[in-house]
């Protein structure tokens, strides 16, 4: 007998991605992803949300939560997604997510989740002290990308791994339930320059909003004069700009910044050498804080203007929400049909 290829997915393509409310958003936040949304809401139907329920997996106070989801929801407007063409919502209010969460916890194995990074860089040494949620968060991950038959995933580098197990597991329900095709393996979209930007302060450690130095991220939020001061600030060589890229690998800050200038300006790491090349840090972070501020600072004006009006973006994601349980309802309703539910 020999070994048939399974069924591939024959659904519509779907873009889903999303991010957590845990703090300011970063340039990292927004090169890595938020920028890929608003491109890709053109090309494909597109499903943002506001992971409301991945933010619970590390303590986070109650009283902020829902302010935090509409400052998210508001970076995802005054970064280009339009509420008329792509479906903006929380997390929480589509049940499926979590209800399809816990089926898929059953098919995941035990193995898989043990090798997931990010799990070990987030709980550090203090593992037992950790919450089951933190553990299990790339199984509610693949539920929230597959309860849409999601094909297409815009992420940061650092989510590739969780991919591989979303389609891990797509691939092992399909198998075990023999429901070929059932769900799609989605692809990863971490192509780009802003793909991984790393922290201001040391170019070894990737920009995160939990780094306790303000002055190694950008925030979506800082108004010009804190953008520059971060960028004069940024730790770098005193060497000056090379002419190839083999050349900037062993300076890794230098790598960094030439590649948020990159990321920013919309050209290659290559082309950016051959403007500066020669050129030291004194000549080229001026011009790297004045892009930067150009690109940034429009945004975070915008993110003001539109948080205070909190009663609009409270529609804008109810009318999401809406169209988003149209999809995911029927998704886990069929799943439960496969996997014989008692209760449908
Ligand atoms: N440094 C980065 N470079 C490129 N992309 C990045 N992303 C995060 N950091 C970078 C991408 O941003 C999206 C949203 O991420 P998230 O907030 O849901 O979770 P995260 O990856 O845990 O983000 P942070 O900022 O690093 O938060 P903390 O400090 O809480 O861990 C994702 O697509 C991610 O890849």
């Amino acid at each position: 007998m020999t070994d048939q290829a399974p069924a591939p997915y024959a659904g519509p393509q779907r873009v889903l991605s999303g991010v957590q409310p845990t703090g300011d958003l970063h340039l990292g936040n927004y090169l890595g992803a938020l920028v890929k949304f608003a491109r890709l809401q053109h090309e494909i139907e597109t499903f943002i949300f506001v992971a409301d329920l991945h933010a619970l997996t590390e303590w986070v106070d109650p009283s902020k939560l829902k302010s935090n989801v509409r400052e998210i929801a508001a970076a995802y407007l005054a970064t280009g997604l339009d509420p008329k063409v792509a479906n903006i919502f929380a997390q929480s209010a589509v049940p499926a997510h979590a209800e399809l969460a816990w089926i898929f916890n059953c098919v995941a194995r035990l193995g898989w989740l043990d090798r997931m990074t990010q799990f070990k860089d987030k709980a550090g040494k203090h593992k037992e002290r950790s919450s089951v949620g933190l553990y299990t968060y790339p199984v509610l991950q693949a539920a929230d990308i597959l309860v849409y038959k999601a094909t297409h995933v815009p992420v940061g580098e650092d989510q590739r791994q969780h991919l591989e197990l979303t389609r891990d597991i797509a691939a092992k329900f399909n198998h075990d339930f023999e429901a070929p095709g059932f769900f799609p393996l989605p692809d990863a979209l971490t192509q780009g320059p802003g793909a991984r930007i790393m922290s201001l302060r040391d170019g070894k450690v990737k920009m995160s909003k939990s780094d306790p130095s303000d002055y190694s991220r950008i925030n979506l939020t800082d108004d010009a004069d804190a953008i520059s001061q971060k960028v004069r600030k940024a730790r770098t060589d005193p060497e000056p700009l090379p002419e190839t890229l083999d050349e900037l690998k062993a300076r890794p800050e230098a790598e960094n910044l030439v590649g948020v200038y990159a990321a920013l300006s919309g050209r290659t790491a290559q082309d950016v050498l051959g403007e500066f090349a020669g050129q030291g840090f004194g000549a080229f972070k001026p011009k790297l804080a004045d892009l930067a501020v150009s690109v940034m600072g429009p945004i975070g004006g915008e993110m003001r203007r539109l948080l205070a009006d909190p009663a609009e973006i409270d529609r804008i994601l109810a009318a999401g929400a809406e169209r988003a349980r149209a999809v995911a309802e029927p998704t886990l309703a069929e799943v439960k049909r496969i996997v014989g539910y008692w209760a449908g």
